[in-house]
């Protein structure tokens, strides 16, 4: 027997359209690849798609890959994960499940109190195949207290159990997940087929637990650890007699993971260093993780120039760019801490605090910007008068402003 076990496809992550190719591409491959080794099923342990109602274009591509598979005679067997479920609404699983492209495992009904999750045997091969749902926030772990594990235990022949659960013996340091403990899960299985933690884990040699991670990473924190060298893909699993596994090495893309750090630098100086790497780094056919951070000493963080660096960089020839520049700050908008007794003193302060940073060549505005701020807000805290309308409120509340700002001639020019 053997088979084939990938996980977290996160199918349509990506809405760049290079990447979008790349990761129906690496789809299309692993199906082959399971073809050629005449597997005799294969398992998707959850979070098929990013999103359990995804774009259609993505459905199309992935489901004309998955059929190709399921066209050959064998099934594909899967679990919701967390991304895949919806409580309140039918997800695309339900669809593929109805149309004969997946086979969804483990339907739960009730027996004697307890959870009994259907059981299917796969006609190839005769192993049993059940398992778990993933939910949102890990709200499957009821599921596994109240399993009815009697009835599991005496099911005879080679058995597989997929489920989409972080398992809380395999955090790592600095890893923020809810799970459950391996001792949670059903005894006298010969494969556990693992999803959600998005790391290639395999206890397999111990009967534990096995977890493929992501096949592709078209996103965030997953990308910057594949350029980092985190390598993506699935398993093959072969058991006869114990189960033996080999991981298929799938990663489709290489890159560069570069950090700025902008603490106490200008604007200009970060746009130095942001086109220095961009015109002469090794970017061609290379996804990019850039991660800008740090409180700028002066500049606004939209004086940071990423557009030309996002153009220098395609012009090079990289594959794609993944910027975070959301921990960039300037100090100009920095957090600001006063203590008050009321909120007249709080915002007396705060506006004095803010004084500083003022920039206009308007002397009485520059001068007085706190007492002009204090009185602009007293007048557009004016609620809307008694019989006023809508039209005239507005108006009203427009030449208040006009004058508090002291800029008659500027609004009328
Ligand atoms: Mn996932």
């Amino acid at each position: 027997m053997k088979f084939g076990h990938m996980a977290d496809l996160h199918l349509g992550a990506t809405s760049d359209p290079v990447m979008r190719r790349l990761e129906i591409e690496t789809l299309e491959k692993s199906l082959q690849r399971c073809i050629d080794e005449d597997v005799d099923f294969l398992i998707i342990s959850g979070d098929i798609f990013h999103v359990n109602i995804p774009d259609l274009a993505v459905v199309r591509d992935s489901v004309r890959a998955f059929m190709k598979f399921v066209e050959t005679g064998r099934k594909i067997y899967v679990v919701y994960g967390s991304h895949d479920f919806s409580p309140n609404s039918t997800s695309i699983i339900d669809i593929l499940d109805e149309a004969g492209v997946f086979v969804r495992v483990g339907k739960p009904s009730a027996f004697n109190g307890r959870l009994r999750p259907s059981v299917i045997t796969d006609e190839r091969s005769g192993a049993l195949i059940t398992g778990i749902s993933g939910r949102r926030a890990s709200l499957e772990k009821e599921a596994f207290i109240n399993l009815d594990r009697e009835f599991l235990a005496s099911l005879k022949g080679f058995k597989v159990f997929v489920f989409h659960t972080g398992i809380e013996e395999d955090r790592l340091e600095g890893e923020r997940y809810e799970g459950i403990s391996s001792t949670d899960l059903p005894t006298g299985f010969d494969y556990y087929a693992g999803g959600h933690l998005h790391r290639a884990i395999d206890h397999s040699g111990k009967k534990g637990v096995v977890f493929p991670g992501p096949l592709f990473t078209g996103w965030g924190a997953d990308m910057e650890a594949t350029v980092r060298g985190a390598r993506r893909g699935f398993f093959i699993v072969e058991a006869n007699g114990a189960a033996k596994t080999k991981f298929i090495d799938m990663t489709a893309f290489e890159g560069i993971y570069k950090p700025f750090d902008a603490a106490g630098k200008t604007a200009q100086a970060i746009n130095d260093e942001l086109k220095v790497f961009a015109e002469v780094g090794n970017v061609k056919d290379k996804v990019i993780v850039v991660k800008v951070q740090g409180d700028l000493a002066s500049g606004k963080t939209s004086e940071v120039d990423f557009v030309s660096f996002r153009d220098t960089l395609t012009k090079r020839g990289a594959l794609y760019l993944h910027l975070s520049r959301n921990q960039l700050r300037s100090r100009e908008v920095t957090q600001l801490t006063v203590n008050a007794d009321d909120s007249a003193e709080v915002e007396e302060r705060v506006l004095h605090e803010l004084e500083g940073i003022v920039r206009t060549k308007d002397e009485n505005l520059s001068r007085g910007s706190a007492k002009i701020a204090k009185e602009l807000l007293a007048r557009l805290r004016v609620p809307k008068k008694e019989g006023e309308t809508e039209g005239n409120y507005e108006s009203r509340i427009v030449a208040d402003g006009i004058e508090t700002l002291g800029i008659k001639r500027l609004a009328e020019g």
